[in-house]
């Protein structure tokens, strides 16, 4: 059985398409799912999103017992979960950490992810199409 790549999303995603579109654009969750599964190219994928921090961390430890691989947003989370990052760190695949805007170019606040030192990549500033490339990438590299 060809184990699934992880897609996961933190919180706030759920209103993608209109939330703050000056920012995050008019693409919604559910067209950046299908975008997902699209780039997978075969491979399963499971795609979450909540905004519950435990949530979150219990599907990493899905991913840690049955995923080959993890994209994961954790939006807010990026800046303040040590617990993420502990979940993170148990899983031995690649992780790629995805930010929809690049967050360099925001307020300081959003400056400094935790989780970028547990990842093997991190994709910033494309947009939706962020999750494409994460994907397409997630892939190769597990060939
Ligand atoms: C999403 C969020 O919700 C913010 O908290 C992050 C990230 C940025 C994004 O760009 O996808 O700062």
């Amino acid at each position: 059985m060809t184990k699934p790549i992880f897609v996961i999303n933190g919180p706030n995603l759920n209103r993608l398409g209109k939330r703050e579109p000056e920012i995050y654009g008019t693409t919604t969750l559910a067209e950046i799912e299908a975008m997902c599964r699209k780039a997978a190219s075969g491979r399963p994928i499971r795609f979450h999103q909540s905004n519950a921090e435990h949530e979150i961390i219990g599907w990493v430890h899905d991913a840690i017992d049955e995923g080959a691989g993890i994209v994961i947003n954790p939006a807010a989370f990026s800046f303040t979960s040590i617990a993420i990052l502990d979940a993170l760190k148990m899983f031995p695949g690649p992780i790629i950490e995805l930010h929809i805007s690049n967050v360099h170019k925001r307020e300081a606040v959003y400056h400094h992810s935790l989780m970028s030192a547990v990842a093997t990549a991190v994709i910033m500033g494309l947009g939706a199409d962020g999750y494409r490339a994460a994907v397409e990438a997630m892939v190769r590299r597990l060939g």
